[in-house]
């Protein structure tokens, strides 16, 4: 059960992570070697099962990195096992209402009575941990963080904001251009998009997070108290840096 990161996003220190697409335990161990705050493993873009999830988490224990799963849908019994082997929390796609939302805060926390309970995963140290102590500390600290990018969830912010249990907005940029019909993330419609769902998260109390190809993209989102950024992703990172040094050596 990790703190540091669920305190860190309700304080509202700025923090970065990435997501990870690459199913391999070697990938996590090298970015706990980064100095970023947290990884998302990306069950929904990237071909994440449930066993490699539980790889992934392994690695991310003996790394000390707090990592989350976004679930490729709101299958409450996907999620339960993620948290069981050791996730931090949920990242949900395509929240566009306040039963969706509410659907994966009964997922994730057990004191809505509905997430079945085993304290017997590597969340709960194998049955180590004492079982009640074990569910208090996950439900303080699993958090609950859902994907803003649906042109009807715009329409459902402050519901889904008021949302009691739900941490964090991740905006996701991408998606939510293409379904306002925008041709590109420049476009000042979501620039605007962007600052509604930044004034619902700080209406409710609630953090707000946004994908980000680059760090660049961060300053004058600080401004807008959006204080949690996942930049890239692993195989993104690689593949920017590979490039660069070809071209590098191409200019010599
Ligand atoms: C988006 O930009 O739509 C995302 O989901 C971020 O990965």
């Amino acid at each position: 059960v990790s703190v540091m990161l669920e305190r860190k996003v309700r304080s509202g220190v700025p923090v970065i992570g990435t997501f990870v697409k690459t199913l391999s335990g070697q990938t996590v161990e090298v970015l706990g070697q980064s100095g970023m705050d947290f990884v998302v493993l990306d069950a929904e873009h990237a071909p994440f099962g449930i066993e490699s999830v539980d790889r992934a988490l392994c690695a991310s224990r003996a790394a000390s990195l707090d990592t989350l799963v976004r679930v490729p849908n709101h299958d409450p019994a996907f999620i339960n096992s993620c948290l069981d082997s050791g996730a931090c929390g949920i990242v949900a796609p395509h929240i566009r209402s306040a039963d969706a939302a509410q659907s994966i805060v009964d997922a994730v926390r057990y004191d809505r009575g509905k997430r079945g309970f085993s304290p017997s995963g590597r969340a709960g140290r194998y049955g180590a941990f004492d079982a009640s102590a074990y569910r208090q500390a996950a439900d303080a600290t699993n958090m609950v963080w859902c994907q803003i990018e649906d042109h009807d969830a715009m329409d459902r912010l402050d519901e889904i904001a008021a949302v009691d249990g739900v941490d964090c907005l991740f905006i996701g940029p991408a998606d939510l251009s293409l379904s306002l019909g925008l041709d590109g993330q420049d476009d000042p419609r979501l620039q605007d998009a962007i600052k509604k769902i930044a004034a619902a998260g700080r209406h409710h109390h609630k953090a707000v997070a946004l994908f980000v190809p680059s760090v660049e993209r961060v300053g004058p989102m600080l401004d807008l108290d959006i204080t949690v950024f996942v930049c890239g992703s692993d195989q993104s990172l690689m593949l920017g840096r590979a490039r660069s040094v070809a071209a590098e050596m191409a200019a010599l």
